[in-house]
C-alpha cells in the first residue's frame, strides 16, 4: 500500500500527459454547464459575501433555513461522492490523490449503472459489447440493453462444482473481442454467492489487461461479503492499482440500509484532474435530462456517517455484525439440511459468501415450498440469507429437505 501514496507533485508531469493520451476518454469534450443548475454552480464557487442567487426556482423566505431541502448539484452532494469514493478506492489510491476519479451520486445502485451504460454507450470508444457473468443480476441485462450497449454473457458459474468455472471465465475473456466492456462483481456475486479469490482476481486483471478489455465494476454489496469494507474491495483496488482504468457502480442500500433513500455513486478514474472535469461535465449532461439531481436525505445520513470517525466505526461494526449473522445462518441450514437426510450435496450452502445462496433446488422444488410451505424465493434457487433468523431457520430447514425428498 505505501508505495502507492505519493503526493501528485512527486509524479513527473511528462508521465501524467503520456497517460493521458493513452486514456479511454482523452477524446471525451468538455460540455457547457446546464443554463439553470450551472447558475447554482458559479453562485456556489462565488466567495463574494454580497451574492444573491436569481438562477433556480427555490422558494425562500426572509430568513435561509438550514439544512435546507434545495435542489443538490446534477453530480450530488459533494462531501457524499468524495466519501464513496473513498469508501471503495481507499485513501491511498492513486487517482483518488491525484483529483482523477471523475464521480456522480446516482439513484443507488440500479442508477449508477444506467447512468455508466449511457455514458459508455455515448463516449466509449470502442465496441459497444459488455459482457456480463452467466448467470448475473437479472436486472443487468435491461439496464445495459437500454442504455443502447449490445449484451453478451461469458462463463461464470459451474452447475457441477457448484463454483466459480474458472477455465471457462478465462477462456471466454481471452475470446472476447480486444476493447470489450466487461462487467464484474466486485464481491458478493449475486446470484451465486460465489466470487474470484484474490489470486484469481489478479490472473483476471492480467488478462482483461492484455484483451485491452474494460472493466465495469458492480460493488452492491461493499462489507457484505467478508464484514471488512477494505476486504471487499480487493477486486477495485487491485485492477486501479495494475494501471486499469474503470467504471464502478456502488449501491449505499445494502450496506447502510438505506434501500429505499436511493444512495450510490457511479465514478470513473481518468488520467488527471483536467480529463476528471471534461468527464463530469459530461456525466452531468447524462443525468440532467434523466432525473436532474438526485435526492439529498440518504446522501446526507452517509456522508454523516462515513465522515465522523465515530459513526464510522460505529458502522463498521453493524456491517460485520450483519456479515457474521448471515455466515451463522449459513451454518445452522447446512447442519439442518445434513441433519434431516437430504439428499444432495450442501457444503455449497457456507463456502458461498454474501447476501445469497444458490440453493440448487429446482424450479418445480421452489414451486411447491410457495405453494405448500409458503415459503417464496427466485425460481433460479437463489434464496437471501438475511431473511433467515434463529425463528424461521428450522421450519424452512424442514420445508427444503421435505420438498428435496417430494415429501411436500
Ligand atoms: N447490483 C447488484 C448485483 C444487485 O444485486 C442489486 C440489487 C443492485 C445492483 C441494485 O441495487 P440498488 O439499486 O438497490 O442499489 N439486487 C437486489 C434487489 C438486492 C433488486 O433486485 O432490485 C436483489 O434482490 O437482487
Amino acid at each position: 500500500m505505501q508505495a502507492f501514496s505519493r503526493p501528485l507533485a512527486r509524479i513527473a508531469p511528462r508521465n501524467l500527459s503520456r497517460a493521458a493520451a493513452l486514456s479511454t476518454w482523452s477524446a471525451v469534450p468538455a460540455g457547457p454547464p446546464d443554463p439553470i443548475l450551472g447558475v447554482t454552480e458559479a453562485f456556489k464557487a462565488d466567495k463574494d459575501p454580497r451574492k444573491i442567487n436569481l438562477g433556480v426556482g427555490a422558494y425562500r423566505d426572509e430568513n435561509a433555513t438550514n439544512p435546507d431541502k434545495e435542489y443538490l448539484p446534477i453530480t450530488g452532494l459533494p462531501e457524499f461522492t468524495k466519501a464513496a469514493v473513498k469508501l471503495a478506492y481507499g485513501e491511498d489510491s492513486i487517482p483518488l490523490q491525484h483529483n482523477a476519479i471523475a464521480v456522480t451520486q446516482s439513484i443507488s445502485g440500479t442508477g449508477a449503472l444506467r447512468i455508466g451504460g449511457a455514458f459508455l454507450a455515448r463516449f466509449y470508444p470502442n465496441t459497444k459489447t459488455i459482457y456480463l457473468p452467466n448467470p448475473s443480476w437479472g436486472n443487468h441485462t435491461p439496464i445495459f440493453r437500454d442504455s443502447g450497449l449490445e449484451v453478451k454473457q461469458y462463463r461464470y458459474y459451474d452447475k457441477t462444482t457448484v463454483g466459480l468455472d474458472f477455465a471457462g471465465l478465462k477462456e471466454d475473456l481471452k475470446n472476447m473481442p480486444e476493447q470489450s466492456i466487461v462487467l464484474l462483481h466486485a464481491c458478493a456475486h449475486n446470484p451465486t454467492g460465489v466470487d474470484p479469490t484474490p489470486e484469481q482476481w489478479i490472473e483476471i486483471s492480467d488478462i482483461i489487461q492484455e484483451k485491452k478489455l474494460f472493466p465495469f465494476f458492480d460493488m452492491a454489496y461493499q462489507g457484505f461479503a467478508s464484514g471488512s469494507t477494505t476486504h471487499d474491495a480487493f477486486a477495485v483496488r487491485h485492477f486501479v492499482k495494475a494501471g486499469h482504468q474503470i467504471a464502478l457502480a456502488q449501491s449505499f442500500a445494502k450496506n447502510m440500509g438505506l434501500y429505499g433513500e436511493r444512495v450510490g455513486a457511479f465514478s470513473l478514474t481518468t488520467a488527471d484532474p483536467e480529463e476528471k472535469a471534461r468527464v463530469e461535465s459530461q456525466l452531468k449532461i447524462v443525468v440532467r435530462p434523466m432525473y436532474s439531481n438526485p435526492p439529498l436525505h440518504g446522501a446526507r445520513i452517509a456522508s454523516t456517517v462515513l465522515g465522523n470517525h465515530k459513526l464510522y466505526k460505529e458502522w463498521h461494526g453493524e456491517v460485520e455484525n450483519m456479515a457474521n449473522r448471515i455466515i451463522s445462518m449459513r451454518h445452522r441450514l447446512h447442519d439442518n439440511l445434513v441433519a434431516q437426510g437430504t439428499p444432495g450435496e450442501w457444503k455449497h450452502i457456507t463456502s458461498q459468501i454474501g447476501m445469497f445462496s444458490f440453493t440448487g433446488l429446482t424450479q418445480p422444488q421452489t414451486k411447491v415450498l410457495a405453494d405448500k410451505a409458503h415459503i417464496y424465493m427466485t425460481s433460479d434457487g437463489r434464496i437471501s440469507m438475511a431473511g433467515l433468523n434463529s425463528h424461521n431457520i428450522d421450519y424452512f430447514s424442514e420445508s427444503v429437505s421435505k420438498a428435496v425428498k417430494g415429501l411436500l
